[in-house]
């Protein structure tokens, strides 16, 4: 883990105890602070007393007197749409408010670097669909070459929790907007920004409010270099505002729309193969058809995005397609689960909003669809004009309804739940089909979360096809 420091012999309050609260704790424990704990359900709270922590009430007067900072798990809301609790309160006290990566930014450098040859390094990879499997690809690249990296973040594991940074070490760090948005200290060296579409509108009040929370990856302290997705008005935009004109080459734009040419640092997929130009030359090419973990255009961003980040750390073209070659792709990402009968059953769980659904359903051809759950702000709108290889939508959870009143005229059938989908989906299925779960909803009226969806589908079809 990585030792917060700052706050020796200092009491921290921690609100949330999950991955990111637990491994925040732990860390303030090993820099000398004294953590003050605190979940509102006492099932968390058991788990942190299973790991010898005592609770503290946050929520009791008096409570912030003597308290340096109030460290937020990513899923408490501190603004939008209202504020916690407990963090109102620490607000109102003026205690300042921060979150695992604010501390990790502030830690992570130590004394034992001044012996190191080559610093350690960290990427950060923000936007709205995309950034597991860029931070995941990167990540698996560095392993690739055997150059020391770990992978943290969204993406799963608190950044508090990783090791102590390497010589040359690489940390990639996936970050998502509720991330972001709180964090006090924001200094990668490298920064990613892969696309921006409608997700998590009500914590940041609007698309706005969205937007300027993952902007701030790129303005607290700047990275020596930023790869922008410029495919959208918001990309494009902020790599104006951080390029000093066209030559400048510390922002690397990527595009899957668009040929990008100029005297600066490009890279961008068309019709399958990966592009790179740097002062008006192409330096680097990739063919990314046949790479099987990276199926459809949606990844061939992601790989746009790997790609340049990989670049700037000065990997050659050919080592990163090689390491492209071997990527397996990310388990609820366009993940193939099964092959019988001339049908592929694939899991893409994670599509849990419009626009990454839309993405999936272009990445495939004669797709018998499952989608539903709980629908986001907007309906399905976006995506009504990427659902041209549907052959027909099996519809689950609390919007099925909803979802098929959207589609209209589009063959479709209210299944209700996985089993129900997954078997009427298998017997219409001909040689050639594809049976996609992109829910293009959140996941929470049926599972926990995303992950235990896709881990149903996928034990729903092995079940039907044994
Ligand atoms: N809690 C309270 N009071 C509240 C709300 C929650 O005490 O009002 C407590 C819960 O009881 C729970 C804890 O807070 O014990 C959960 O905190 P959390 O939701 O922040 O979850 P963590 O386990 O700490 O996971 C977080 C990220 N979760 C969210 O952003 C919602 C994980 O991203 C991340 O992998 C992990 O930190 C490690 O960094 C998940 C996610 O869903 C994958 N991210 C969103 C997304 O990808 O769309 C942004």
């Amino acid at each position: 883990m990585i030792p917060v420091q700052g706050f020796e012999g200092k009491k921290v309050a921690v609100l949330g105890l999950g991955r990111s609260g637990l491994a925040t704790a732990q860390a303030l424990e090993a820099g000398g602070a004294i953590p003050l704990l605190w979940d509102d359900s006492p099932e968390a709270r058991a788990n942190a007393e299973a790991m010898d922590f005592t609770p503290v009430d946050l929520g009791r007067d008096g409570v912030w007197d003597d308290v340096a900072s109030l460290i937020v798990s990513p899923g408490i809301a501190h603004l939008y749409p209202t504020p916690n609790k407990i963090i109102a309160n620490a607000m109102r006290a003026g205690v300042p408010v921060d979150n695992d990566i604010g501390l990790f930014f502030r830690s992570f450098a130590s004394h034992e670097w001044d012996d190191f040859d080559t610093t350690p390094r960290v990427i950060a990879v923000t936007g709205s669909n995309g950034k597991s499997t860029t931070s995941a690809l990167i990540h698996h690249c560095l392993e690739h070459v055997k150059r020391p990296s770990q992978l943290a973040g969204n993406i799963g594991r608190g950044v508090l929790d990783i090791d102590p940074a390497h010589d040359g070490e690489v940390i990639v760090l996936e970050l998502s907007s509720y991330q972001t948005d709180l964090a006090r200290a924001l200094t990668p060296d490298i920064a990613v920004f892969t696309n921006l579409s409608m997700d998590h509108l009500d914590r940041h009040a609007g698309l706005g409010g969205y937007f300027a929370a993952k902007r701030r990856l790129f303005a607290e302290g700047g990275p020596d270099r930023a790869v922008i997705g410029v495919d959208e008005d918001e990309g494009l935009y902020l790599s104006n505002q951080l390029s000093e004109g066209p030559t400048d080459d510390r922002v690397i734009k990527i595009s899957v729309e668009r040929k990008l040419s100029g005297p600066g640092w490009y890279v961008f997929a068309r019709k399958g193969f990966l592009s790179e130009y740097r002062k008006g030359r192409q330096v680097g090419s990739i063919d990314l058809r046949p790479i099987k973990g990276l199926p459809g255009s949606h990844n061939h961003q992601n790989a746009c995005a790997a790609y340049a980040a990989l670049r700037s750390l000065g990997l050659a073209p050919r080592v990163i397609e090689q390491g492209f070659m071997s990527f397996a792709g990310l388990p609820h990402r366009s993940q193939i689960v099964a092959e019988a009968n001339g049908v592929t059953y694939v899991n893409d769980s994670k599509a849990t909003n419009v626009d990454a659904a839309a993405k999936a359903l272009q990445a495939f051809k004669n797709i018998r669809w499952i989608a539903g759950g709980i629908g986001k702000d907007g309906g399905l709108g976006d995506l009504l004009p990427h659902v041209g290889s549907v052959k027909k939508a099996y519809l689950i959870g609390h919007s099925a309804r909803d979802f098929a009143l959207e589609l209209g005229d589009m063959p479709h059938e209210i299944c209700e739940t996985m089993n129900h989908a997954v078997a009427s989906a298998k017997q219409d299925a001909q040689e050639g089909d594809t049976v996609l779960l992109a829910p293009a909803a959140a996941s929470f009226d049926q599972y926990p979360n995303f992950e235990k969806r896709g881990e149903d589908f996928t034990n729903e079809v092995l079940d039907a096809l044994e």
